[in-house]
């Protein structure tokens, strides 16, 4: 059974609702990145990247376990797995990777970047602020344009690509956003929201999502020293 090592955040959200929608077995392995958990070296010997979402298959190609991290990376892996929510058509595959790609090198860092300066730093800056929340609603408007193009982001099917934008699109006012302004966008999230895998995949670990402040614990497992140090 592929084991899915991971904690409810967006990153992992996308691997706990892709696992739902493909129907496969799965067993959650709970990394509290919180509580410094990615650090452990059980982890490490998965991703030297000490950063959740990433699986192991036992029976990946060939029949031999892969270890694999980047959600990206293993949307793409159970897609190709099992032949579901990629198309297979050439230019309509690559359009399917090119907003997946937007989201994992534009949407994911920068949305990030404005949740890190707004509600963690420990010193408003402003200018930081402003960059990243102009750059969360560049992005909305870029999305909005698409959706208003197409039914999903890679065109008429619901792919991997939504898979990877929408738990970062959901909760919009953690960012200041009003959906309201982006209609397509708007009707987009409000179709993904309902479907009953998207619906489970969020519940995933769901009972540890932090309510309220990060302790100082938190905060030195996620942004300290310990992040940064050779190992
Ligand atoms: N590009 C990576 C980003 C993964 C990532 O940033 N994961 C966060 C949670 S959403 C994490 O593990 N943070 C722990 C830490 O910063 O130590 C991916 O998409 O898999």
């Amino acid at each position: 059974m592929i084991e899915v090592w991971t904690w409810p955040t967006p990153n992992g959200h996308k691997v706990h609702i892709m696992l739902e929608e493909i129907g496969l077995p799965y067993k959650v392995v709970p990394v509290n990145i919180g509580a410094g958990e990615q650090f452990r070296p059980e982890f490490l010997a998965i991703t030297p990247n000490h950063r959740i979402p990433a699986i192991v298959d036992p029976e990946g190609p060939g029949g031999q376990p892969l270890k694999l991290f980047e959600s990206g990376a293993i949307l793409i892996y159970l897609a190709e797995k099992t032949g579901k929510l990629m198309p297979t058509d050439l230019a309509a595959r690559y359009t399917c990777l090119q907003w997946l790609m937007f989201q994992m090198g534009g949407v994911g860092p920068m949305f990030g970047q404005y949740n890190h300066f707004a509600a963690y730093a420990p010193e408003k800056i402003p200018y930081a602020i402003e960059r990243y929340g102009n750059e969360v609603k560049r992005l909305h408007r870029v999305l909005d344009k698409r959706l208003g193009e197409s039914a999903y982001l890679a065109g008429e099917a619901y792919s991997i690509a939504d898979i990877a934008t929408f738990p970062w699109v959901r909760n919009p006012d953690r960012r200041g956003v009003v959906l309201d302004d982006y209609p397509h966008v708007k009707r987009w999230h409000d179709a993904i929201a309902q479907r009953p895998a998207v619906v489970r995949g969020v519940e995933v670990l769901s009972e540890n999502q932090r309510r309220g402040a990060m302790s100082d614990q938190e905060r030195e497992n996620l942004f300290g020293a310990r992040q940064f140090s050779a190992r």
